[in-house]
């Protein structure tokens, strides 16, 4: 069980430890911020937000930019001076930035000087904006001379340390309160007991700081680890390769699509500095992780997280892994498997992922947190089986089944199997209303540049993988699927058939 002191500042956890001169953060760019220059400067912030900003503890300071050094410096600022960082995606419009600032009741907000606009276009009344990283990045906000040691607030280890915003796969968003003890606590269940990450370690990947799949992935777990972090501004699957070749990086955090997109890149860079490489965000097709280590020879690290949960429950490393399911509930976690009114669905039946463990739900005023948190149990919203052998295989969004005719089809495994076709990219499989058949399955497919998009040839390989009610009717070929900030699809666009073919 996981103990924490009832005076828990997890900033200053996470920043005390390394050396001095031990690198913490890199850029593409190739600048090195050891952990000393790192906690000088952050102390520098935080003298800054409480001395002439006027932020005082619990306040919420939203915060917003590229991945960069400086945006990992100010959050950990804000949380070391008392205060809660609320982080938003570069890719939110005014209007969410609006909603997100009326919930969490945001006063104050850093920001990066290049993602300025956006902020000052949503007008929020009564908001603070201080940029930063402008042209000279060092010259940040006037902060007070260095070398002055910002003590940090001793916070108590359930005061909220951040508050993440999830919108789901459909809008409105919710936003998560995360304790400080929570930020530890992700930290030493999954990335200790199952990543196992090392001094030595580089990290990188791509999910952003307001996502927190990046956040811990590229921040959180590797101080926890005194190792280091490559954090790169625009990190797609092109740019990742010649980065995780260039910067000899070890420990990559990335979502299916992408470790897909990879692929077909592979023999022109040398990544044999990769030991570990984590994929979430998204079910993790069985064809992906055999591709991947057929072509690398690396084992994927599949998990499941939430933002309403903070980081990644269920997991599974090294030989413990068993392809096609998402693993074991991480050391520390519970995972169970339950029918709509809460009561245990017998292994190897689907039912509705049910977790609890050191982290909760805690939705800010809102009347969800009634449907997230029954009886003590966080229900994901995921369709799952339990394996006799404790395995965990995902089957579906809750709202991803289609029933067809009397059949029930899990609309991943129908894009499992069309993942399968070499010429196949992305793949996605809805339930479209059918007077006939109630609904019937139509698969959207994004193909390698070049091919040739065959419906009936696509459809000819499916029916020889799948039983035939399961092969969709329609195959629409798209150039890319609608995906939110995040990397989540948005299978309601393509249900509702908003798509262009
Ligand atoms: O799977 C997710 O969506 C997720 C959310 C938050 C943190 C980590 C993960 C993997």
């Amino acid at each position: 069980e996981l103990r924490y002191p009832d005076r828990l500042n997890c900033a200053a956890e996470l920043l005390a430890g390394p050396p001095d001169d031990r690198p913490a953060f890199r850029t593409g760019a190739g600048t090195v911020w050891t952990y000393g220059e790192l906690r000088a400067r952050v102390d520098r912030i935080a003298h800054l937000l409480t001395g002439d900003l006027g932020v005082v503890p619990g306040n919420r300071v939203l915060l917003r930019g590229p991945t960069t050094p400086w945006l990992a410096a100010c959050w950990l600022a804000v949380l070391k001076a008392g205060a809660v960082a609320v982080t938003v995606l570069a890719q939110q419009r005014p209007h969410e930035l609006r909603q997100i600032c009326r919930i969490a009741r945001v006063r104050h907000a850093l920001c990066d000087a290049r993602a300025l606009g956006g902020l000052a276009d949503a007008r929020i009344p009564g908001l603070r904006i201080t940029a930063f990283g402008g042209e000279d990045p060092d010259d940040l906000l006037h902060c007070p001379a260095p070398g002055t040691p910002y003590p940090a607030l001793a916070t108590a280890a359930d005061d909220v340390a951040l508050i993440a915003f999830t919108s789901g796969t459909t809008g409105r968003p919710k936003g998560c309160m995360h304790f400080h003890r929570d930020v530890l606590a992700v930290a030493d269940t999954f990335s200790k007991r199952v990543l196992k990450p090392r001094r030595d370690d580089l990290f990188a990947g791509s999910p952003p700081l307001g996502f927190t799949f990046g956040l811990g992935g590229l921040v959180v777990f590797p101080l926890r680890a005194g190792a280091g972090a490559l954090l790169l501004e625009r990190a797609t699957p092109a740019r990742l390769l010649p980065a995780i070749a260039e910067h000899r990086v070890s420990v990559l955090f990335t979502a299916p699509t992408a470790y897909r997109a990879m692929l077909g890149e592979l023999d022109a860079y040398d990544i044999s500095s990769l030991r570990r490489c984590v994929s979430a965000g998204e079910n993790l097709p069985a064809a992906t992780w055999r591709a991947w280590h057929e072509r690398t020879g690396l084992r994927l690290i599949n998990g499941i997280g939430a933002t309403e949960l903070l980081h990644i429950f269920i997991s599974a490393a090294d030989d413990d892994i068993r392809p096609g399911t998402t693993g074991v509930a991480v050391p520390g976690w519970q995972a169970r498997v339950q029918d709509r009114n809460g009561a245990p669905v017998p292994d190897g039946k689907p039912g509705l992922l049910a977790v609890r463990g050191p982290v909760g739900c805690r939705y800010l005023a809102d009347p969800r947190q009634r449907e997230y948190v029954r009886d003590g149990w966080n229900v994901t919203g995921d369709t799952y089986v339990r394996e006799p052998d404790g395995y965990f295989r995902y089957v579906a969004r809750a709202d991803d089944m289609i029933v067809s005719a009397g059949y029930n089809i899990a609309g991943p495994e129908v894009e499992d199997a069309l993942l399968r076709h070499p010429d196949v990219v992305e793949a996605a499989v809805v339930g479209r209303p059918d007077e006939a058949r109630g609904r019937i399955v139509v698969a959207y497919a994004v193909l390698r540049e070049g091919a040739e998009r065959d419906a009936e040839a696509l459809r000819a390989f499916v029916l020889s993988e799948l039983a035939p009610y399961k092969c969709p009717r329609e195959i629409v070929f798209l150039d890319a699927l609608p995906r939110t900030a995040t990397g989540k699809l948005q299978r309601f666009k393509l249900r509702a058939d908003g798509v262009p073919g």
